[in-house]
């Protein structure tokens, strides 16, 4: 049985120093904070994640670096599961404890006690693959990690710059090469080969749609955008705006979808651009996101969420699995969280069974799991539609007995290679949409008429420990700090229709507030008056209560 190659490790190790004071966590989506103080935790999650390759048998481990929709400064990094998913949960607390070691000495020895209690057999390969997007930041922290490969010797491949769903699906690629489950070519190239094929297979004989505008938040999906354009064709004309990638301040700021699904407005930047009636939708810093949206004749902004997506798909996927004659066979499910707006559930409700879990892919992944599709989405646009084994299995084998059946069943087929579902990819996503707006012949309006929003108000507040916010009843109740429910239930019950809720944010030092009502003003007023609530009842100075909170 082989050791740890403990000597360079040390060495390599003492060249990346734990900062004294500060308390890394493995959150939502891996660890995120400010760039700067990132520099042991890279090296460290790369020793971490040769080990969880060796413990997968060899398997390809991926690691992103990115923070995805948080501001440019922030940087992060996660490590991707062998099928292209979530780290699996339990390693997460191996994660947090093996970034927190306060010296080379302790590090060593936590590294030593995961090989043991996790039993890994050290004699194993280590493989690894990883990518990063466009923040400054990156470069100087791809060095660390790469150090942290070098300590224990793992074999790594290096995705270079590309969207965090792109690493995923390399991940699965490379896993799966050469067995009858084979993901697709591990390249760029067969990524968007297999989405455009698929794509094309979808649209074809379909009237086409007028261009798309897309918002690339200034990140990575610019690239992504530019690069599958050619691949599309007559299908479909990409309009890419906000792709300044080397920008200085220029990522996810008044732009993306995170702006977007927060300030329940369009890109100012997008002015302009977009004439009545268009739609156009905005990517996240890392392209794992997606919000569309459209100005009516009036140059009124409508904005299409996760939720709207899910309910649009979802719907699009019932229709063709009668029309196949599969209705016994396949049931389709959907993933939501309390994010999701009450309109959205109810429509949903009245037409297949959802499930509401607490945010983080890693959730609504394992949930979707359970169905034979299984379609998730946040309402901040992060989502993809899962297909059994059994599911894909039927598909390949059903035969169909009218020509009706047949090419529903092959557009099923098609949906399986479009939607990447190792994890929410916005470009896939993207596709998907358009290729149903082709098949029910929507425009925005008709996609937005399917039911109608709650009006709904998303506050961040800033507190002195957002780690006191304990949830429960899938983060629709707060545990503690003690009483802080009983004031928000006594809050909610003054409104027609009040629903909210707080939780404390994963990738971000906030505790998030979500309210709506029937009423616009109503979901305003709870929003600002809970989150008054959050901060008075947490000590918050009175010298910097946003002015805002009543
Ligand atoms: C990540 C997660 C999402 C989550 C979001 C916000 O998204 O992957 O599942 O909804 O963070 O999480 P929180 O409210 O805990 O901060 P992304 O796009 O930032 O990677």
């Amino acid at each position: 049985m082989s050791s740890l190659p403990v000597e360079t490790i040390a060495s390599l190790a003492d060249q990346h120093p734990k900062p004294a004071h500060i308390t890394f966590q493995y959150g939502t989506a891996g660890f995120r904070t400010l760039g700067n103080v990132l520099d042991s935790v890279l090296f460290r999650v790369g020793v971490l994640a040769a080990l969880r390759s060796k413990k997968q048998d060899g398997k390809v481990i991926g690691v992103m670096v990115t923070a995805s929709h948080n501001p440019e400064p922030d940087n992060g990094v996660k490590l991707v599961d062998p099928r292209g998913e979530m780290l699996e949960a339990s390693w997460e607390g191996h994660a947090t404890t093996l970034a927190n070691a306060a010296t080379t000495e302790d590090f060593i020895a936590v590294l030593e006690n995961i090989v043991k209690t996790t039993k890994i057999d050290l004699s194993k390969p280590a493989r690894v693959v990883y990518a990063r997007d466009t923040r400054p930041s990156g470069p100087a922290l791809v060095a660390s990690l790469e150090d942290g490969f070098k300590a224990i010797g793992a074999e790594a491949r290096n995705g270079g710059v590309t969207t965090t769903p792109i690493l995923h699906y390399y991940v699965r690629a490379m896993n799966t090469k050469g067995t009858k489950d084979a993901y697709g070519e591990d390249t760029e190239d067969g990524y968007f080969t297999k989405l455009s094929t698929a794509f094309g297979k979808l649209v074809s004989g379909k009237a086409p749609l007028p261009p798309l505008i897309v918002d690339c938040a200034n990140g990575v999906g610019a690239d992504g955008i530019a690069k599958i354009s050619p691949y599309l064709g007559d299908h479909l004309k990409l309009v890419a705006v906000n792709t300044a990638t080397t920008t200085s301040g220029a990522l996810n700021n008044a732009c993306g979808a995170d702006y977007v699904k927060t300030s329940q407005k369009l890109p100012p930047s997008l002015a302009g651009h977009i004439k009545p009636g268009q739609r156009a939708c905005s990517l996240d810093g890392d392209a794992d996101r997606l919000i569309y949206y459209y100005m009516d004749d009036r140059n009124q902004f409508h904005m299409l969420d996760g939720d709207k997506i899910a309910a649009l798909v979802a719907a699009f996927i019932v229709d063709l699995v009668k029309t196949a004659g599969l209705e016994e066979d396949i049931k389709v499910g959907v993933v939501q969280t309390a994010y999701a707006n009450g309109a959205s559930t109810k429509y949903l409700t009245e037409r297949v069974p959802v499930r509401c879990v607490p945010t983080g892919v890693k959730h609504l992944h394992h949930a979707a799991e359970h169905y034979s599709v299984g379609v998730y989405f946040e309402a901040n646009g992060h989502g993809t539609v899962l297909f059994s084994s059994e599911t894909q299995a039927k598909l390949a084998s059903h035969e169909p007995s009218t020509p009706a059946q047949s090419t529903a069943l092959n557009y099923l087929k098609s949906l399986t290679e479009l939607i990447n579902q190792t994890v929410g990819d916005a470009i896939s996503d993207m596709l998907l949409v358009e290729a149903v707006l082709a098949h029910r012949s929507y425009s925005g309006v008709e996609w937005d008429s399917l039911y109608v929003d709650l009006p709904n108000r998303l506050v961040k507040v800033v507190v002195a420990d957002r780690h006191a916010f304990h949830t429960e009843d899938a983060e629709r109740k707060l545990v503690s700090p003690k009483g802080l429910q009983a004031k928000i239930d006594d809050l909610v019950k003054r409104y027609d229709g009040g629903r909210s809720f707080v939780r404390p944010s994963g990738t971000e030092d906030v505790v998030r507030v979500y309210a709506e009502a029937v009423i616009r003003s109503h979901a305003d007023d709870l929003a600002f008056r809970v989150a008054g609530l959050v901060y008075d009842e947490t000590g918050g100075d009175p010298a910097t209560r946003p002015k805002e909170f009543i």
